[in-house]
């Protein structure tokens, strides 16, 4: 297991992650881990992903977006199970036990109108707990002409769930609000809680904006039933075995299973 150099992260950026609810931290992946994942995903964009496979449907249009390749593709599973990440997510989380949800890659088409609105993450799934964090991997350049992220300081901490497009009536537009962003680097990352909310704007340069994602929960983290949550359809229509753990599942219950391993990072 590839320890995260902890001079990266400091004690201030895990405070940070807890008062403002998202870090940028720098130069987490080195090179051979940047050119491993640039490549896994060229590989699988526009390919069907592994539940998609399985009649899990994906959704079109400027932004392609793949989930839970790590069932199939051992670069996936490398960056899940032997990278740094878990061990950043540990650290940021505070957390002795960790567990990996899924992971996933969003590549911006070029000069299309591939913005992602607001939203936080927690809706979309089925858990309920503090613990909680999405790491953003920057694979490319990013910055405001190519589709970076854009943060509501502090709003992990209004305890809201926000669903992209809701608009619901204690939404206001981010502009009374103090807006957190950065310009990265590949190997770069973002570590945002589920409950930041945040969007992405729209890829206006005249190259594609590739990122990989992979969500991680600590020690009080349970399974919770939400139906419009992943994995998005009815778990009677999916017949994959590493769901059958899952399947069982009721209120409360710790995350552990074959879908939401547990993952050693020490
Ligand atoms: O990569 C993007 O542009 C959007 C990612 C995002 O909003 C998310 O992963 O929650």
């Amino acid at each position: 297991m590839l320890k995260v150099d902890t001079s990266k992260i400091s004690s201030q950026q895990i405070e940070a992650f807890q008062r403002d609810g998202v870090i940028c931290v720098r130069n987490v992946l080195d090179n051979i881990w940047i050119k491993r994942m640039q490549t896994a995903v060229d590989k699988n964009v526009s390919v069907p992903g592994p539940l998609e496979v399985k009649g899990i449907p994906r959704a079109e249009g400027s932004v392609e977006h793949t989930s839970s390749l790590w069932l199939t593709d051992a670069d996936f599973r490398a960056l899940a199970f032997e990278s740094p990440l878990a061990m950043l997510a540990a650290l940021v989380l505070k957390s002795q036990k960790l567990n990996f949800l899924t992971d996933g890659f969003f590549v911006k088409k070029p000069k299309q109108n591939s913005r992602v609105g607001w939203h936080n993450d927690l809706p979309y799934w089925p858990i309920e707990g503090w613990q909680c964090c999405k790491i953003w991997l920057a694979l490319d350049s990013v910055n405001q002409e190519n589709g970076r992220l854009e943060y509501i300081k502090a709003s992990h901490r209004w305890g809201k769930e926000l669903r992209e497009g809701a608009n619901p009536s204690w939404f206001v537009e981010p502009e009374p609000h103090e807006i957190l962003s950065w310009d990265m680097e590949p190997g770069d990352c973002l570590v945002h809680h589920f409950l930041t909310i945040h969007h992405s704007v729209t890829n206006i340069s005249s190259t594609q904006r590739r990122a990989v994602v992979t969500n991680w929960v600590g020690d009080d983290v349970t399974y919770y039933h939400r139906p419009k949550a992943w994995p998005f359809i009815p778990l009677e229509e999916i017949d994959l075995p590493e769901f059958n753990s899952f399947k069982a599942k009721k209120p409360g219950d710790p995350i552990d299973c074959d879908m939401f391993p547990r993952v050693k990072y020490r």
